[in-house]
């Protein structure tokens, strides 16, 4: 063979295996392409910890690179944003679970003026306390029905629950004049009162 020859041979020897390196260099630079797609769809299914494994095992097979190099245009950007994706959901899951707090118990006030107590009929929720008040006038004493003896809410009689020394439950009696009495009533039912000091006068609280 002749010199000329063997430079022919020698030139296609380089054009294959320059041929040989483009496509390895080709192939491995597209490989991310395929790991960044899949990780960027990943953090939407939460599956955190499957999608490191699923990845690695796809950019073993090359047969899909040119199917997905498409969608991947801009595989660097990927790489970058993906990484503090996938860290938020893991930290944001554990905050979810909100515990409602249970409904806390009120206080509702109702006023008394001399002539009527407003709101003469209230509803509220065992537990809740209602605070009586007298505004702009005097001698208010706030008692269960029937009026003399107040027994209308635990049966006992104002001559027993408002005896100095008892040592009952909290009658619903205030047991004397003032300016403000508050009780917090701890069963449901629908419990009448009145002013003992003007007994005409009353309302209802409706515990449910
Ligand atoms: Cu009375």
């Amino acid at each position: 063979m002749t010199s000329t020859g063997w430079v022919a041979v020698a030139a296609v020897v380089v054009v294959i295996a320059g041929g040989a390196w483009w496509y390895t260099s080709s192939q491995t630079a597209v490989t991310p392409v395929v790991t960044d797609t899949t990780t960027t769809t990943e953090p939407t299914t939460t599956d955190t910890n499957s999608a490191p494994t699923t990845d690695t095992t796809a950019s073993a097979s090359n047969t899909n690179t040119n199917t997905t190099s498409g969608a991947g245009a801009s595989a660097s950007a990927g790489v970058t944003a993906t990484t503090p994706t996938v860290t938020t959901p893991a930290a944001t899951t554990p905050a979810a679970p909100a515990t409602p707090a249970a409904p806390a118990a009120k206080t509702v006030t109702v006023t008394y003026n001399g002539d009527s107590f407003s709101p003469s009929t209230i509803t509220i929720k065992k537990g809740d306390t209602v605070n009586f008040v007298a505004q702009g006038a005097s001698n208010m004493w706030v008692a269960s029905d029937e009026h003399p003896g107040h027994e209308g809410y635990d049966s006992s009689s104002r001559s027993t629950h408002c005896a100095s020394g008892y040592s009952g439950a909290k009658p619903f009696d205030q047991c004397g004049t003032g300016s403000s009495y508050s009780f917090t009533f701890g069963k449901t039912g629908s419990f009448d009162y009145h002013n003992h000091a003007a007994a005409q006068l009353g309302g209802m609280i409706v515990v449910q």
